[in-house]
C-alpha cells in the first residue's frame, strides 16, 4: 500500500505551544520540491511552484505565532549548477510570489528582507525582490527574510574582506577583531537584536547544515522533519515549534539540577 501520496504526519497530534516561548527567528531549509515533484511523475518544477503556495501559508503561520523573523532558504550558490530550465522557472518565482501576495503581506504587517548576492540575479527577479522590499518598508511586524543565491563560507569570505580593508585603512587593529566585528559584518546583522536564528528546521529527512548561515547557527536548536517542503504545513511548524520548546525546557532542567540527568 503507496502511502507515500499521504502527509503521514497529518493525523498526528498537534501540541499546545507555550506562547510566552515562541521562537523569536525561525530559520528552515525547505527541501524536498524535486522529490515531492518525482514520487507524483512531475516534473521537478512542480514541486516547486507549490513549494512556493506553501511559502505563503508558513509565512502567515509564523506570523501569527509571533515570530520576529522567519529565514528562508530559497536559493543557494550552488543551485546554478542545476539545468538552466530549472533555475528560469525558480528565478520566476519571485515575481510569481510578489505579484500575487504583496497585499497580504502589508495587511499581515510583514516585512520583506533579502539577504544574499542579489546582483547577480537575473534584473526581473531583482526587480521583483526590490519593489516587496520597497512596497512592504513600513511593516513592522515579522521579517520574512529570504536567502537568495546565499552561501554561509562565501558571507563569511566577504566580511572578513570588509574587515581587512578596515585594519589596512588604519581604522581597527587586528586585536580589536572581536566575535561581534564579525557579527556586524555578516548578512544577517540588519536583523539584529534577532540576527541569530533560535531554531534551524529542515524538511525532507536530511540532517546538514548545507552552507546555510554558518556563523549564525551557533547556539541553535536544529530540528530535522522527514516531510517534504510541498507537504509542510501549519501543524508541522507547531510541532517543529514544540520539539524547539521541548529542549529547552530540558536545557533549564539540566541548569537548575530539577531534571532527572
Ligand atoms: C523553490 C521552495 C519563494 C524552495 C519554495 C529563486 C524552492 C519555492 C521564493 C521567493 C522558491 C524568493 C525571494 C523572494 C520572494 C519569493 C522563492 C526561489 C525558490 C528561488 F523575495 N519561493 N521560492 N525563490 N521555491
Amino acid at each position: 500500500m503507496e502511502l507515500g501520496f499521504k502527509n503521514h504526519r497529518q493525523n498526528e497530534a498537534v501540541p499546545e505551544l507555550d506562547h510566552e516561548r515562541i521562537p523569536h527567528h525561525v530559520a528552515i531549509i525547505m527541501d524536498g520540491n524535486g522529490r515531492w515533484a518525482q514520487k507524483r511523475h512531475l516534473p521537478r518544477v512542480a514541486g516547486h511552484k507549490r513549494g512556493m503556495e506553501v511559502v505563503k501559508e508558513i509565512t502567515k503561520a509564523a506570523s501569527h505565532l509571533g515570530t520576529k523573523v522567519l529565514t528562508l532558504y530559497a536559493f543557494s550558490t550552488e543551485n546554478w549548477k542545476r539545468p538552466d530550465a530549472e533555475v528560469n522557472y525558480l528565478m520566476d518565482l519571485p515575481v510569481k510570489f510578489f505579484s500575487t501576495f504583496v497585499p497580504e503581506l502589508i495587511e499581515n504587517n510583514v516585512r520583506v528582507n533579502v539577504m544574499g548576492y542579489t546582483d547577480q540575479l537575473p534584473a526581473r527577479t531583482q526587480k521583483a525582490v526590490n519593489d516587496a522590499i520597497a512596497q512592504t518598508a513600513h511593516c513592522t511586524g515579522m521579517v520574512l527574510n529570504f536567502a537568495l543565491n546565499y552561501g554561509g563560507r562565501a558571507e563569511i569570505v566577504t566580511g572578513v574582506q570588509q574587515i581587512a580593508r578596515e585594519v589596512q585603512a588604519g581604522k581597527l587593529t587586528p586585536d580589536e577583531i572581536t566575535e561581534e566585528t564579525l557579527s556586524v559584518h555578516m548578512m544577517t546583522a540588519p536583523l539584529a537584536p534577532d540576527a541569530d536564528p533560535d531554531v534551524l528546521i529542515r524538511t525532507s529527512g536530511e540532517e546538514r547544515i548545507s552552507n546555510f548561515l554558518l556563523w549564525q547557527l551557533a547556539y541553535s536548536e536544529l530540528v530535522f522533519t522527514d516531510v517534504y517542503w510541498p507537504d509542510y504545513t501549519s501543524d508541522e511548524l507547531a510541532r517543529n515549534i514544540a520539539a524547539f520548546q521541548q529542549r529547552h525546557r530540558r536545557f533549564g532542567g539540566l541548569d537548575d539540577g530539577k531534571d532527572e540527568k
